[in-house]
Protein backbone atom coordinates (compact mmCIF):
# COMPACT_ATOMS: atom_id res chain seq x y z
CA UNK A 1 0.00 0.00 0.00
CA UNK A 2 1.55 3.35 -0.64
CA UNK A 3 2.05 5.93 1.87
CA UNK A 4 0.14 9.24 1.67
CA UNK A 5 0.31 12.52 3.03
CA UNK A 6 -2.57 14.96 2.43
CA UNK A 7 -2.42 18.79 1.65
CA UNK A 8 -5.42 21.03 2.23
CA UNK A 9 -4.60 24.47 1.22
CA UNK A 10 -6.78 27.13 2.44
CA UNK A 11 -6.44 30.23 0.83
CA UNK A 12 -7.81 33.49 2.69
CA UNK A 13 -8.53 35.77 0.03
CA UNK A 14 -9.64 34.27 -3.02
CA UNK A 15 -10.98 37.24 -5.05
CA UNK A 16 -14.37 36.64 -5.94
CA UNK A 17 -14.72 33.22 -5.09
CA UNK A 18 -18.10 32.55 -3.13
CA UNK A 19 -18.23 31.26 0.24
CA UNK A 20 -18.17 27.41 -0.14
CA UNK A 21 -19.67 25.88 2.81
CA UNK A 22 -17.35 23.52 3.22
CA UNK A 23 -14.72 24.44 6.15
CA UNK A 24 -11.06 23.73 5.36
CA UNK A 25 -11.15 19.96 8.18
CA UNK A 26 -14.58 19.05 6.17
CA UNK A 27 -12.82 19.14 2.88
CA UNK A 28 -10.00 17.35 4.35
CA UNK A 29 -12.16 14.89 5.69
CA UNK A 30 -13.56 13.85 2.05
CA UNK A 31 -10.34 14.10 0.79
CA UNK A 32 -9.36 11.60 3.32
CA UNK A 33 -12.61 8.91 2.38
CA UNK A 34 -11.41 9.93 -1.32
CA UNK A 35 -8.07 8.65 -0.53
CA UNK A 36 -8.87 5.60 1.51
CA UNK A 37 -11.41 4.47 -1.32
CA UNK A 38 -8.59 4.38 -3.58
CA UNK A 39 -5.91 2.35 -1.46
CA UNK A 40 -4.00 4.58 -0.20
CA UNK A 41 -2.77 4.34 3.49
CA UNK A 42 -3.21 7.90 4.79
CA UNK A 43 -0.75 8.56 7.16
CA UNK A 44 -0.46 12.23 7.72
CA UNK A 45 -3.04 15.17 7.47
CA UNK A 46 -1.99 18.73 7.05
CA UNK A 47 -4.02 21.71 6.37
CA UNK A 48 -2.27 24.86 5.10
CA UNK A 49 -3.63 28.34 5.55
CA UNK A 50 -2.22 31.24 3.26
CA UNK A 51 -2.84 34.14 1.88
CA UNK A 52 -2.44 33.90 -1.39
CA UNK A 53 -1.63 30.96 -4.32
CA UNK A 54 1.80 30.97 -5.14
CA UNK A 55 1.88 30.90 -9.18
CA UNK A 56 4.75 28.36 -9.29
CA UNK A 57 4.66 26.05 -6.33
CA UNK A 58 1.50 27.00 -5.00
CA UNK A 59 2.64 26.56 -1.61
CA UNK A 60 5.82 28.89 -1.54
CA UNK A 61 8.59 27.33 -1.05
CA UNK A 62 9.30 27.86 2.78
CA UNK A 63 6.29 25.31 3.05
CA UNK A 64 7.27 22.62 0.30
CA UNK A 65 11.14 22.05 2.31
CA UNK A 66 8.34 21.55 5.60
CA UNK A 67 6.33 19.00 3.52
CA UNK A 68 9.77 17.25 1.89
CA UNK A 69 11.03 16.92 5.67
CA UNK A 70 7.41 15.25 6.67
CA UNK A 71 7.59 12.86 3.14
CA UNK A 72 11.40 11.52 4.64
CA UNK A 73 10.94 11.11 7.88
CA UNK A 74 7.80 9.28 7.30
CA UNK A 75 8.50 7.41 3.90
CA UNK A 76 5.77 9.53 2.41
CA UNK A 77 5.28 7.78 -1.33
CA UNK A 78 2.87 10.47 -2.41
CA UNK A 79 1.60 13.65 -1.95
CA UNK A 80 -2.21 14.78 -2.76
CA UNK A 81 -3.39 17.81 -2.90
CA UNK A 82 -7.64 19.05 -2.69
CA UNK A 83 -6.63 21.59 -4.92
CA UNK A 84 -6.33 21.69 -8.38
CA UNK A 85 -2.45 22.47 -9.40
CA UNK A 86 -1.64 23.40 -12.90
CA UNK A 87 0.95 21.35 -14.92
CA UNK A 88 3.67 23.19 -13.93
CA UNK A 89 2.66 23.95 -10.15
CA UNK A 90 2.67 20.25 -9.46
CA UNK A 91 6.34 19.79 -11.60
CA UNK A 92 7.74 22.16 -9.37
CA UNK A 93 5.88 20.64 -6.32
CA UNK A 94 7.15 16.96 -7.26
CA UNK A 95 10.71 18.69 -7.57
CA UNK A 96 10.71 20.60 -4.20
CA UNK A 97 9.37 18.02 -2.16
CA UNK A 98 10.74 14.78 -3.72
CA UNK A 99 7.76 12.68 -4.05
CA UNK A 100 4.88 12.10 -6.80
CA UNK A 101 2.51 14.86 -6.21
CA UNK A 102 -1.53 14.50 -7.46
CA UNK A 103 -3.83 17.10 -6.73
CA UNK A 104 -7.88 15.89 -5.86
CA UNK A 105 -8.98 15.45 -9.69
CA UNK A 106 -6.45 12.99 -10.67
CA UNK A 107 -7.69 10.75 -7.03
CA UNK A 108 -11.09 10.76 -8.65
CA UNK A 109 -9.88 9.83 -11.69
CA UNK A 110 -7.75 7.19 -10.33
CA UNK A 111 -11.02 5.69 -8.71
CA UNK A 112 -12.59 5.63 -11.35
CA UNK A 113 -9.77 4.09 -13.50
CA UNK A 114 -10.01 1.49 -10.66
CA UNK A 115 -13.67 0.86 -10.45
CA UNK A 116 -14.53 0.78 -14.52
CA UNK A 117 -14.70 -2.87 -15.46
CA UNK A 118 -17.39 -2.53 -18.24
CA UNK A 119 -16.16 -1.04 -21.94
CA UNK A 120 -18.17 1.66 -21.89
CA UNK A 121 -16.60 2.85 -18.52
CA UNK A 122 -13.25 2.60 -19.35
CA UNK A 123 -13.65 4.45 -22.50
CA UNK A 124 -14.84 7.03 -20.39
CA UNK A 125 -12.50 6.91 -17.52
CA UNK A 126 -9.15 7.39 -20.04
CA UNK A 127 -11.46 10.12 -21.83
CA UNK A 128 -11.60 12.10 -19.21
CA UNK A 129 -7.71 11.52 -17.82
CA UNK A 130 -6.59 12.51 -21.16
CA UNK A 131 -9.02 15.25 -21.31
CA UNK A 132 -7.32 16.13 -17.82
CA UNK A 133 -3.50 15.82 -19.05
CA UNK A 134 -3.78 17.25 -22.43
CA UNK A 135 -3.55 21.23 -20.89
CA UNK A 136 -1.35 20.19 -19.06
CA UNK A 137 1.36 19.28 -21.63
CA UNK A 138 4.55 21.23 -21.98
CA UNK A 139 5.51 20.62 -25.36
CA UNK A 140 7.42 17.66 -24.71
CA UNK A 141 5.08 14.51 -24.17
CA UNK A 142 3.77 13.07 -20.84
CA UNK A 143 4.29 10.27 -18.44
CA UNK A 144 1.56 7.85 -19.39
CA UNK A 145 2.40 6.03 -16.08
CA UNK A 146 0.40 8.72 -14.15
CA UNK A 147 -2.46 7.45 -16.13
CA UNK A 148 -4.64 4.59 -16.86
CA UNK A 149 -3.09 2.12 -13.89
CA UNK A 150 -3.66 3.77 -10.90
CA UNK A 151 -1.53 5.13 -8.09
CA UNK A 152 -0.23 1.72 -7.26
CA UNK A 153 1.40 0.80 -9.98
CA UNK A 154 3.81 4.01 -10.00
CA UNK A 155 7.01 3.67 -8.69
CA UNK A 156 10.34 3.72 -9.03
CA UNK A 157 12.04 1.68 -12.87
CA UNK A 158 8.49 2.39 -14.28
CA UNK A 159 8.42 2.63 -17.90
CA UNK A 160 8.21 5.78 -19.27
CA UNK A 161 5.87 5.99 -22.12
CA UNK A 162 5.89 9.31 -23.91
CA UNK A 163 2.84 10.20 -26.04
CA UNK A 164 2.88 13.61 -27.71
CA UNK A 165 -0.34 15.98 -27.96
CA UNK A 166 -0.76 14.81 -31.65
CA UNK A 167 -1.08 11.05 -30.26
CA UNK A 168 -3.40 12.29 -27.31
CA UNK A 169 -5.54 14.18 -29.70
CA UNK A 170 -6.01 11.44 -32.29
CA UNK A 171 -6.56 9.07 -29.25
CA UNK A 172 -9.44 11.34 -27.36
CA UNK A 173 -10.51 11.46 -31.06
CA UNK A 174 -10.86 7.74 -31.31
CA UNK A 175 -12.45 7.31 -27.77
CA UNK A 176 -15.18 10.00 -28.42
CA UNK A 177 -15.99 8.08 -31.62
CA UNK A 178 -15.87 4.72 -29.55
CA UNK A 179 -18.39 6.78 -27.09
CA UNK A 180 -20.58 7.55 -29.64
CA UNK A 181 -20.98 3.77 -31.04
CA UNK A 182 -21.50 3.18 -26.97
CA UNK A 183 -24.28 5.64 -27.27
CA UNK A 184 -26.43 3.98 -29.83
CA UNK A 185 -25.99 0.75 -28.97
CA UNK A 186 -27.26 1.68 -25.41
CA UNK A 187 -30.10 3.40 -26.98
CA UNK A 188 -30.83 0.17 -29.92
CA UNK A 189 -30.58 -2.00 -26.66
CA UNK A 190 -33.61 0.00 -25.14
CA UNK A 191 -35.57 0.06 -27.46
CA UNK A 192 -35.12 -3.89 -27.88
CA UNK A 193 -36.14 -3.98 -24.51
CA UNK A 194 -39.79 -4.82 -23.85
CA UNK A 195 -39.84 -2.97 -21.08
CA UNK A 196 -39.04 0.25 -23.45
CA UNK A 197 -42.27 1.82 -22.65
CA UNK A 198 -42.16 1.17 -18.93
CA UNK A 199 -41.91 4.51 -16.57
CA UNK A 200 -38.08 4.69 -16.05
CA UNK A 201 -37.19 6.06 -12.45
CA UNK A 202 -33.42 6.59 -12.00
CA UNK A 203 -31.94 6.64 -8.34
CA UNK A 204 -29.46 9.33 -7.85
CA UNK A 205 -27.61 11.33 -5.19
CA UNK A 206 -23.94 11.74 -3.33
CA UNK A 207 -21.36 9.27 -3.64
CA UNK A 208 -22.16 6.91 -0.67
CA UNK A 209 -25.68 8.15 -0.19
CA UNK A 210 -27.32 4.43 -0.19
CA UNK A 211 -28.54 4.21 -3.71
CA UNK A 212 -27.14 0.75 -4.66
CA UNK A 213 -28.21 -0.62 -0.96
CA UNK A 214 -31.96 1.09 -1.91
CA UNK A 215 -31.61 -0.48 -5.07
CA UNK A 216 -31.26 -4.07 -3.90
CA UNK A 217 -33.86 -3.30 -0.67
CA UNK A 218 -36.48 -2.31 -3.51
CA UNK A 219 -35.93 -5.16 -6.01
CA UNK A 220 -34.20 -7.97 -4.20
CA UNK A 221 -30.82 -7.51 -6.79
CA UNK A 222 -27.06 -7.73 -5.36
CA UNK A 223 -25.52 -4.73 -6.57
CA UNK A 224 -22.04 -4.00 -4.60
CA UNK A 225 -23.08 -1.67 -2.12
CA UNK A 226 -19.90 -0.43 0.32
CA UNK A 227 -18.99 2.05 2.76
CA UNK A 228 -16.65 3.65 -0.07
CA UNK A 229 -16.62 6.22 -2.33
CA UNK A 230 -18.02 5.52 -6.08
CA UNK A 231 -18.74 2.07 -5.59
CA UNK A 232 -20.62 1.94 -8.71
CA UNK A 233 -19.35 2.72 -11.80
CA UNK A 234 -21.80 1.09 -14.41
CA UNK A 235 -25.14 1.60 -14.42
CA UNK A 236 -28.09 -1.37 -13.44
CA UNK A 237 -30.83 -1.16 -14.44
CA UNK A 238 -33.96 -3.66 -12.74
CA UNK A 239 -37.28 -3.36 -13.00
CA UNK A 240 -39.50 -3.10 -10.39
CA UNK A 241 -43.26 -4.14 -9.21
CA UNK A 242 -44.82 -1.38 -7.55
CA UNK A 243 -47.45 -2.42 -4.79
CA UNK A 244 -50.30 -1.55 -7.23
CA UNK A 245 -48.64 -4.27 -9.77
CA UNK A 246 -47.37 -1.51 -12.05
CA UNK A 247 -44.32 -2.08 -13.10
CA UNK A 248 -41.23 0.71 -13.43
CA UNK A 249 -37.89 0.84 -14.62
CA UNK A 250 -35.22 1.60 -11.45
CA UNK A 251 -31.77 2.56 -12.51
CA UNK A 252 -28.63 2.90 -10.19
CA UNK A 253 -25.83 4.79 -11.59
CA UNK A 254 -22.63 6.40 -10.67
CA UNK A 255 -22.92 8.68 -7.22
CA UNK A 256 -21.81 12.49 -7.72
CA UNK A 257 -19.21 14.58 -5.36
CA UNK A 258 -18.62 18.15 -4.73
CA UNK A 259 -16.35 19.97 -7.31
CA UNK A 260 -16.72 16.73 -9.46
CA UNK A 261 -14.26 16.95 -11.98
CA UNK A 262 -15.79 18.37 -15.36
CA UNK A 263 -14.33 15.87 -17.70
CA UNK A 264 -15.40 13.02 -15.57
CA UNK A 265 -19.13 14.39 -16.39
CA UNK A 266 -18.46 15.17 -19.61
CA UNK A 267 -16.98 11.95 -20.54
CA UNK A 268 -19.53 9.96 -18.59
CA UNK A 269 -22.77 11.28 -20.16
CA UNK A 270 -23.14 7.73 -21.89
CA UNK A 271 -23.53 6.29 -18.38
CA UNK A 272 -25.77 9.14 -17.29
CA UNK A 273 -28.28 8.81 -20.41
CA UNK A 274 -30.17 6.46 -17.64
CA UNK A 275 -30.38 10.19 -15.50
CA UNK A 276 -31.22 11.98 -18.11
CA UNK A 277 -33.87 9.70 -19.66
CA UNK A 278 -35.31 9.27 -16.41
CA UNK A 279 -38.97 10.28 -15.90
CA UNK A 280 -38.85 10.35 -12.25
CA UNK A 281 -35.59 11.21 -9.95
CA UNK A 282 -35.22 9.97 -6.50
CA UNK A 283 -33.04 11.84 -4.78
CA UNK A 284 -31.23 9.34 -2.13
CA UNK A 285 -29.54 11.60 0.60
CA UNK A 286 -27.48 10.30 3.57
CA UNK A 287 -29.14 12.08 6.61
CA UNK A 288 -27.20 11.00 9.07
CA UNK A 289 -23.98 13.04 6.95
CA UNK A 290 -22.93 16.57 8.74
CA UNK A 291 -22.64 17.81 5.32
CA UNK A 292 -25.55 16.63 4.16
CA UNK A 293 -26.88 20.09 2.95
CA UNK A 294 -23.53 20.82 0.79
CA UNK A 295 -24.38 17.22 -0.42
CA UNK A 296 -27.60 18.10 -1.97
CA UNK A 297 -26.49 21.19 -3.30
CA UNK A 298 -23.48 19.32 -5.30
CA UNK A 299 -25.95 16.63 -6.50
CA UNK A 300 -28.18 19.88 -7.83
CA UNK A 301 -25.32 21.12 -9.66
CA UNK A 302 -24.34 18.13 -11.32
CA UNK A 303 -27.59 17.74 -12.62
CA UNK A 304 -28.08 20.92 -14.01
CA UNK A 305 -24.32 20.28 -15.67
CA UNK A 306 -26.58 17.64 -16.91
CA UNK A 307 -29.70 19.42 -18.06
CA UNK A 308 -31.42 17.27 -15.44
CA UNK A 309 -32.11 19.55 -12.95
CA UNK A 310 -35.87 20.54 -14.00
CA UNK A 311 -37.53 16.98 -13.71
CA UNK A 312 -40.07 15.51 -11.04
CA UNK A 313 -37.68 14.74 -8.13
CA UNK A 314 -38.59 12.48 -5.04
CA UNK A 315 -36.11 13.46 -2.01
CA UNK A 316 -35.30 9.91 0.36
CA UNK A 317 -33.35 11.01 3.29
CA UNK A 318 -31.58 7.79 4.19
CA UNK A 319 -29.76 6.27 6.83
CA UNK A 320 -32.52 7.39 9.44
CA UNK A 321 -31.84 4.37 11.68
CA UNK A 322 -28.24 6.40 12.36
CA UNK A 323 -30.42 9.39 13.27
CA UNK A 324 -32.46 7.37 15.79
CA UNK A 325 -34.28 9.99 17.47
CA UNK A 326 -37.56 10.45 16.43
CA UNK A 327 -37.76 14.48 16.50
CA UNK A 328 -34.85 15.06 14.78
CA UNK A 329 -36.28 12.82 11.82
CA UNK A 330 -39.51 14.52 11.94
CA UNK A 331 -37.63 18.15 12.17
CA UNK A 332 -35.46 16.70 9.06
CA UNK A 333 -38.43 15.45 6.96
CA UNK A 334 -39.95 19.13 7.43
CA UNK A 335 -37.00 21.22 6.44
CA UNK A 336 -36.65 18.73 3.04
CA UNK A 337 -40.78 19.73 2.30
CA UNK A 338 -41.83 16.39 3.23
CA UNK A 339 -39.21 13.93 2.00
CA UNK A 340 -39.73 10.65 2.42
CA UNK A 341 -37.71 9.76 5.00
CA UNK A 342 -35.84 5.51 4.82
CA UNK A 343 -33.26 3.07 6.10
CA UNK A 344 -32.54 1.30 3.34
CA UNK A 345 -30.38 -1.07 5.29
CA UNK A 346 -33.25 -2.00 7.82
CA UNK A 347 -35.60 -1.51 4.79
CA UNK A 348 -37.66 0.55 6.54
CA UNK A 349 -39.76 3.36 5.35
CA UNK A 350 -39.87 1.88 1.65
CA UNK A 351 -43.66 1.62 1.68
CA UNK A 352 -43.56 5.55 2.09
CA UNK A 353 -41.43 5.96 -0.53
CA UNK A 354 -43.52 3.45 -3.00
CA UNK A 355 -46.32 5.49 -2.29
CA UNK A 356 -45.00 8.59 -3.12
CA UNK A 357 -43.54 6.63 -6.54
CA UNK A 358 -47.23 5.92 -6.80
CA UNK A 359 -48.45 9.27 -6.25
CA UNK A 360 -46.38 11.14 -8.89
CA UNK A 361 -47.32 8.28 -11.27
CA UNK A 362 -50.50 8.72 -10.93
CA UNK A 363 -50.10 12.75 -12.08
CA UNK A 364 -48.45 11.02 -15.35
CA UNK A 365 -50.49 8.05 -16.13
CA UNK A 366 -53.89 8.23 -17.53
CA UNK A 367 -57.49 6.75 -17.34
CA UNK A 368 -58.36 4.77 -20.56
CA UNK A 369 -61.33 3.27 -21.46
CA UNK A 370 -60.85 0.52 -24.25
CA UNK A 371 -62.44 -2.36 -26.30
CA UNK A 372 -60.06 -4.48 -27.36
CA UNK A 373 -60.65 -7.48 -30.18
CA UNK A 374 -59.69 -10.88 -28.38
CA UNK A 375 -56.80 -11.74 -31.16
CA UNK A 376 -55.27 -8.11 -30.01
CA UNK A 377 -52.56 -9.52 -28.07
CA UNK A 378 -50.20 -6.98 -28.34
CA UNK A 379 -52.53 -4.44 -26.79
CA UNK A 380 -53.91 -6.92 -24.01
CA UNK A 381 -50.24 -7.40 -23.00
CA UNK A 382 -49.22 -3.39 -23.38
CA UNK A 383 -52.32 -2.32 -20.57
CA UNK A 384 -50.98 -5.56 -18.41
CA UNK A 385 -47.54 -4.60 -18.51
CA UNK A 386 -47.53 -0.90 -18.12
CA UNK A 387 -50.92 -0.17 -16.54
CA UNK A 388 -53.12 -0.78 -13.64
CA UNK A 389 -56.38 -2.61 -14.84
CA UNK A 390 -59.18 -1.71 -13.34
CA UNK A 391 -62.12 -3.22 -14.76
CA UNK A 392 -62.20 -6.16 -17.39
CA UNK A 393 -65.16 -7.43 -19.04
CA UNK A 394 -65.56 -10.12 -22.29
CA UNK A 395 -68.14 -8.49 -25.04
CA UNK A 396 -68.33 -10.85 -27.72
CA UNK A 397 -65.30 -10.31 -29.91
CA UNK A 398 -63.55 -8.43 -27.97
CA UNK A 399 -62.51 -7.42 -24.28
CA UNK A 400 -63.30 -4.39 -22.39
CA UNK A 401 -60.45 -2.83 -20.27
CA UNK A 402 -60.47 0.10 -17.87
CA UNK A 403 -56.88 0.72 -16.85
CA UNK A 404 -54.30 3.81 -15.84
CA UNK A 405 -51.51 3.65 -18.47
CA UNK A 406 -48.52 6.04 -18.48
CA UNK A 407 -50.16 9.44 -20.78
CA UNK A 408 -47.51 8.75 -23.59
CA UNK A 409 -49.24 5.01 -24.14
CA UNK A 410 -52.72 6.10 -23.69
CA UNK A 411 -51.86 9.33 -26.58
CA UNK A 412 -50.33 5.62 -28.84
CA UNK A 413 -53.52 3.62 -28.29
CA UNK A 414 -55.57 6.42 -29.37
CA UNK A 415 -53.62 6.66 -32.43
CA UNK A 416 -53.41 3.44 -33.32
CA UNK A 417 -57.34 3.34 -33.56
CA UNK A 418 -57.76 6.20 -35.42
N1 LIG B 1 -26.80 2.71 8.60
C1 LIG B 1 -27.15 2.69 7.33
N2 LIG B 1 -26.21 2.49 6.40
C2 LIG B 1 -26.60 2.47 5.11
C3 LIG B 1 -27.96 2.68 4.71
N3 LIG B 1 -28.01 2.63 3.36
C4 LIG B 1 -26.76 2.40 2.94
N4 LIG B 1 -25.90 2.29 3.97
C5 LIG B 1 -24.45 2.03 3.92
O1 LIG B 1 -23.80 3.09 3.26
C6 LIG B 1 -22.71 2.60 2.47
C7 LIG B 1 -22.86 3.05 1.04
O2 LIG B 1 -23.96 2.42 0.47
P1 LIG B 1 -24.09 2.25 -1.10
O3 LIG B 1 -25.45 1.66 -1.36
O4 LIG B 1 -22.92 1.56 -1.67
O5 LIG B 1 -24.08 3.77 -1.56
P2 LIG B 1 -24.14 4.35 -3.03
O6 LIG B 1 -24.97 5.59 -2.97
O7 LIG B 1 -24.56 3.32 -3.99
O8 LIG B 1 -22.62 4.76 -3.23
P3 LIG B 1 -21.74 4.90 -4.59
O9 LIG B 1 -22.06 3.79 -5.51
O10 LIG B 1 -20.36 4.85 -4.06
O11 LIG B 1 -22.08 6.24 -5.15
C8 LIG B 1 -22.72 1.08 2.67
O12 LIG B 1 -21.78 0.76 3.65
C9 LIG B 1 -24.14 0.79 3.10
O13 LIG B 1 -24.24 -0.36 3.89
C10 LIG B 1 -28.93 2.88 5.75
O14 LIG B 1 -30.12 3.06 5.53
N5 LIG B 1 -28.46 2.88 7.03
MG1 LIG C 1 -23.59 2.49 -5.55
Amino acid sequence: MEKALLVTVEILFRKGAAPSGWKPEERAGELRELASSSGLSVILEEVVRRQEVSATSYIGKGKADELKYLCETHDIDVVVFNNDLSGSQQKNLEEGIGTKVIDRTQLILDIFARRAKSNEGKVQVELAQLMYLLPRLTGHGVEMSRMGGGIGTLGPGETKLEMDRRKINDRIARLTRELEDIKKQRLTGRKQRSHFSLLNIALIGYTNAGKSTLLNALTGSDVVAEDRLFSTLDPTIRTFLLPNNQKVILSDTVGFIHRLPHHLIESFKATLEEVREADLLVHVIDASHPKKDEHVKAVMEVLKELGADTKPMIQALNKIDRIGDEIIVDSLRREFGNAVTISALEKKGLEGLAEKIMAHLSTVMETVSIEVPHHDMKTIRLLYDHGHIIKKEYRGEAVYFEATIPAHLAAQLRKNKS
